[in-house]
């Protein structure tokens, strides 16, 4: 049995010339956005990763195969599918072998990512450690995910539905780098700062390469978490954000969401009661992790000496 591995045509070109590839993920396509702007999104962010001289590579399960980029056609069908299942390091193998479609949260992008010889994966925010954890035990698989998978994550931060303390502890733990991008405060997604100084910070894609570069030669498993704020002209106020934050985690309470239905329900759920303004942010903050995570690519394909 071999493994049903896909590249598309623009991946596997971009590989035989050891030109800079930057994966993407696809559950934000089908559970972290609505339709049609999913949709406009993901291709928006694939137009930057070219535009910004590195390939881009959408990952998500179809018809039991894992494709590493995807078609026009494919993003467009993903992007309206019902019944598309969310997927993690627990449930990638069993949709492969049950058939259907499945999107690909953080976790199981880097998993495939790093099978198909991509290092670097630009998205919006990563899971975490969710507020209350100390009883629900609701922590992300993305967090056990980065420590042992050798794929360099670029997101806003996190989100302030999580626990952020809790969530930057874990990480310590576990050996992960936290690097702040051009900052020393960790961001929080809407928010450039989440009032916490991240454990790392750099200022160039050079640095967070060489880093990479070296864990590797280290022997040390796992990525490393590049944390870049959201561009200032995108961000809304802690002040504005937190209530609707506060809100959404009330409803998720009262109505007993659990486990992977949590976090789509908050970000559904924050969607609406922003009136569309964090779905503005979150569009123009994926953009600029697209353009970070290019760069990051370009200087690890230099330093492998493939470019
Ligand atoms: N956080 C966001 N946007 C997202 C997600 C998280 O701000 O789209 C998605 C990602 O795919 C992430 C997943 O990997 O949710 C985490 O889900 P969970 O918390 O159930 O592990
Ligand atoms: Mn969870």
């Amino acid at each position: 049995m071999t493994l049903p591995l896909i590249l598309s045509p623009e991946v596997a070109k971009a590989h035989d010339t050891g030109a800079p590839v930057v994966a993407l993920e696809s559950t934000i396509i089908t559970h972290g956005m609505p339709f049609p702007q999913n949709v406009a999104t993901a291709r928006r962010v694939e137009a930057e990763v070219r535009a910004h001289g590195a390939t881009p590579a959408t990952i998500a399960i179809l018809d039991r195969e894992i494709h590493v980029g995807l078609t026009e056609a494919e993003l467009d069908w993903l992007g309206q599918a019902r019944n598309v299942a969310k997927l993690s390091r627990a449930d990638l193998a069993a949709c492969l072998a049950i058939g259907g479609t499945g999107a690909t949260t953080v976790a199981a992008t880097m998993i495939c990512a790093h099978l198909a010889g991509i290092e670097v994966f630009a998205t919006g925010g990563i899971g975490g450690v969710h507020r209350g954890a100390e009883t629900s035990f609701d922590i992300s698989a993305d967090l056990p995910e980065l420590a042992q998978t050798a794929v360099t994550v670029v997101a806003a931060g996190a989100k302030a539905i999580l626990d952020l303390p809790k969530t930057l502890e874990y990480l310590e733990t576990s050996g992960v780098p936290v690097i702040a991008f051009g900052q020393a405060d960790f961001p929080a997604f809407w928010s450039r700062s989440s009032g916490l100084t991240a454990p790392l910070r750099m200022d160039s894609a050079g640095e967070i390469a060489a880093a990479h570069v070296l864990r590797g030669r280290l022997g040390l498993p796992g990525g490393q978490l590049v944390a870049n704020p959201i561009p200032q002209e995108a961000e809304i106020p802690r002040s504005e954000i937190m209530p609707h934050i506060e809100a959404a985690l009330r409803e998720a309470a009262a109505q007993g969401i659990a486990a992977k239905a949590v976090t789509p329900f908050l970000l559904q759920r924050i969607f609406e009661l922003t009136e569309g303004r964090s779905l503005a942010s979150n569009i123009a903050l994926v953009l600029n992790n697209a353009r970070l995570a290019a760069g990051i690519a370009k200087e690890i394909s230099g330093l492998r000496g493939k470019s």
